[in-house]
């Protein structure tokens, strides 16, 4: 899609930190970083949000997950004694503002449940 902005990431058109790729997904910095690590996990094809995911999704869904468990090896916080949050923000309630598919990979400090 021409006008979305992380289509555009994907495609090389807007500039970004690109940590991670893989077949199916590209993973980049996010620009307002909630914690010490804060990557979201992109599908190169465009999906506008987990509420419109379907079956036919399901290989993407996999990468996207497999792809946050390298980067936070990558990253050094995988493993027990760290960890990490993976989040999918839907709708206006949870801030959701990009209406492309992105999991957030967040972690590098101490969380709390349930989030603010
Ligand atoms: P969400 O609230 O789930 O829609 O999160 C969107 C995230 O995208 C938010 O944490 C900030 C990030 N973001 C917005 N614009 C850009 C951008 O142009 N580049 C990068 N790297 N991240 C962006």
């Amino acid at each position: 899609m021409d006008d979305c902005l992380f289509c555009g990431i994907v495609a090389g058109r807007v500039p970004s930190e690109i940590v991670h790729e893989s077949e199916r997904t590209v993973a980049f910095r996010d620009i307002a970083p909630a914690a010490p690590v804060h990557v979201l996990v992109v599908p190169r094809q465009h999906v506008d949000n987990a509420s419109s995911v379907g079956p036919e999704h399901a290989e993407d869904l996999a990468a996207m997950v497999v792809a946050a468990r390298e980067i936070a090896e990558a990253e050094g916080i995988a493993g027990e004694e760290r960890g990490y949050r993976l989040v999918f923000n839907v709708g206006r309630d949870s801030a959701n503002s990009v209406p492309h598919l992105h999991l957030h990979v967040i972690g590098g400090r101490q969380m709390s449940w349930p989030p603010g």
